[in-house]
Order: structure tokens, then sequence, then C-alpha cells
């Protein structure tokens, strides 16, 4: 999960909530009411601690990820083969290095090649690892629950492996600083990716090998999690500039004009991402406009319309309603799938954990429910 946490800002209230929301043991593996939406999930991950912000390949024969081993402190990169037939638990395999932090991997338009941010040139990396692994050792010993938070890592590149043959991993950038949340345009000539290099995190663009880095947001605060739409028109992300603990999801045009906010309120709302064939945007939304409730993080869609005007968006569309987190919400290429990142496994006697969960989408479903929430007035305020 890639989030921002600044020493300089106290954002723990935002990533604790997070965390806590992301171990609640969930009650069953899906409800009656989101599988209107969607076929019963199917876990795909197995064998680690924690798995989660998975990615298709173009063909979608392979998904890549993020987790973390019993036996080192911080995520790795994944791939393993995915059948979209019968989605299923396969046996992955580790792209990254094996150290330093790592996030944010992303499948190349041929696929063969995977794109991801990582911290393995820590000149202090053994240090670092050496407090991570100390500090999660007298967490289990003393029994505490330490507030989450993403480490904002300045030893974080971007890195590209060859998925093909054994070569050394190219490496993008090398600007002192923050480079990490990282994307492919949909040709694959360009990668959005976040950088906090001038003191301040926002959104960039280059070419994809690293070069002609241009500067997208100028905003204080965190921006980040940048997606291009399909047609590589328009730049999804999610932003804290309006307020501290909260992230609202923007949209802006792939030169970083027309900014548009799609939502608003007491909340956090992240992870936006395009679906590849409709004009539906999704994300993952949380309520916390009460603190007496604890929010349900759940996969909130919308339809949108862009025309000489700007960025047009329909009423909000809540998807899931498991009492567990459900985020990081992706479409497989041909829209058919959504795999996302969740905690259902109680019903199973296994420990609750975040993993991934693949389910066939309802779409014909989904665009009545879209049509009826539209025609309701007044304008909800939930998941907004
Ligand atoms: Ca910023
Ligand atoms: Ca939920």
């Amino acid at each position: 999960m890639s989030i921002y946490h600044p020493a300089s800002r106290s954002s723990g209230g935002l990533i604790a909530c997070l965390l806590v929301v992301a171990i609640s043991p969930p009650a069953a593996p899906g409800s009656e009411g989101e599988q209107r939406f969607f076929s019963p999930p199917v876990r795909v991950t197995d064998g680690l601690t924690k798995a989660g912000e998975g990615y298709f390949s173009p063909d979608m024969t392979r998904i890549c990820y993020q987790g973390v081993s019993t036996d080192y402190p911080f995520y790795q990169i994944y791939i393993q083969p995915f059948d979209a037939a019968a989605p299923r638990i396969v046996e992955p395999t580790r792209v990254s290095t094996g150290r330093g932090r790592t996030t944010c991997a992303w499948f190349a338009p041929d696929g063969q090649r995977l794109l991801f941010a990582s911290s393995h040139l820590d000149p202090q990396l053994s240090e670092t690892e050496r407090t991570a692994i100390k500090q999660a050792e007298e967490d289990a010993r003393t029994g505490r629950r330490r507030r989450y938070q993403w480490d904002f890592d300045p030893h974080m590149d971007l890195f590209v492996a060859d998925l093909e043959r054994p070569a050394p991993l190219a490496q993008l950038t090398k600007t002192p600083g923050y480079d990490a949340e990282c994307s492919f345009s949909p040709d694959g000539k360009q990668l959005l990716f976040v950088s906090d290099r001038d003191g301040d995190p926002d959104i960039y663009v280059a070419e994809a090998d690293g070069r002609n880095v241009r500067q997208l947001t100028d905003q204080p605060g965190y921006d980040g999690g940048p997606f291009f739409s399909p047609n590589g028109d328009w730049i999804a992300y999610r932003t804290d500039r309006l307020a501290e603990h909260q992230l609202q999801i923007h949209v802006m045009r792939a030169d970083g004009s027309g900014d548009t906010p799609i939502t608003a309120g007491a909340g956090v709302h992240w992870a936006p991402y395009w679906h590849p064939t409709r004009p539906w945007l999704i994300w993952t939304g949380a309520d916390h406009s009460d603190p007496t409730k604890r929010p349900n993080y759940d996969l909130w869609l919308i339809r949108y319309e862009t025309d000489e005007n700007g960025f047009h968006t329909s009423e909000p569309l809540r998807l899931t309603d498991h009492p567990g987190a459900d985020v990081l919400p992706v479409f497989s290429p041909d829209g058919s799938l959504l795999m996302w990142t969740a905690s259902r496994d109680e019903e199973a006697g296994r420990r609750p954990s975040s993993q991934l969960y693949v389910s066939r989408l309802k779409l014909e479903a989904i665009d009545a429910a879209l049509a009826a929430v539209e025609s309701q007035q007044p304008r909800s305020e939930e998941g907004q």
C-alpha cells in the first residue's frame, strides 16, 4: 500500500485507521449485497504473510504484486501464473532482489518487463533491516500492535526487471529522494511516478527509459498513485492537499491541466483505477466523518464522460459491503475481472491477513445500478 508518511507531517492517524481496518476479522468471503455486482471472490495468493496491490499482465496470463515473506521485514515484488478461466492460488516467483523496501509493480505493455520501486541500493541497508527486524521482534514479544506507516524511503528508485531472461535490473531514476508509485502509459512510451525530489511529493512523467522528467502536479502535500486513462488522455491520482488525514481522488489531463476533484468530504479515498473498456473509474473509499464508527473500506465506482469542457462524473456506486477492508482494486485488461486486496479468510480458519482476491464482474448489473444511483436525489454524501 503506497501511503505517504513523511516524518514532518502527522498522518499517523490515517495510516493507523488503514491498518486497523485491514486486520479486522471479516465475517464471510462475500455478502449477498455485493454479489449483485461480482461473483464470489476467489483468493489467489498464499504462502506470504501478506500480499497486495496486484496487477494483471496485458495478456492476463500472469499477475504481479507485493508481498511480505515470513523471514524478511519488507515487501518484495512477486509474479505468478494466472488462469482467467479458473483463478486460483499458484506458487509465486520473486522478481525483486530480496532486499530493501519495494512497491508498486507494473507490467510493461509487452508483458515481458516489470517496473517497480526498490530501495535495495540503500548504502545503510543492513542497518535499515536490523532496525526493522528488531522492532518486529520486540512487537511480537510485547504484543504491541504498532501503527502502520508507509516508509517514505529516500533510497527508493525505479527499476525495470526483464521477465524473460536473466539480466541486471535497469535503473530508471537516480535522483536523491523517494521515487516510486510508478506505471507505464498504455502505449508504453511514458511512465508516471511520484517523487519528493524537491521536498514535496508530486506526480512526474518521463520517457519509458526514465529520461526527460517533467513535473505534473505542484501542490503542497501528497499527490500520488497516478495511472493513465485507457486512451492516455487523463491521469487519475490521489491527494491530501485539502485536509490532513484525508485523501481525495482527482483527475487531470496528461499534461497536468484540467485538474478536477472526483471525491470530497471527510474520508479516505485512494487507489483510483480505470476500467479498460467502459467509462468507469473505481477507487477505495471510507467514511471518516464519525470518529465513533469504524470506517469500512470499500470499493466505489463512477461513470464518467469527457468533452471540451473537462471531466464529468455520475453518482458513485458502492460495489463491496464486506466488513473487512476492501482496497486497491484493479480491472483485468479485458474488463471482465476485478482483483483487489482484502481480508476475508476467517471462515477458512486462517488468521486474517491481507491477500489478493479475484471476482468476475457482472457488467450489466453494475450499469443498471449506476443508472439507478444516478436517478436518486438528493446527492448521496456517503463515499464522496
Ligand atoms: Ca504535492
Ligand atoms: Ca469492506
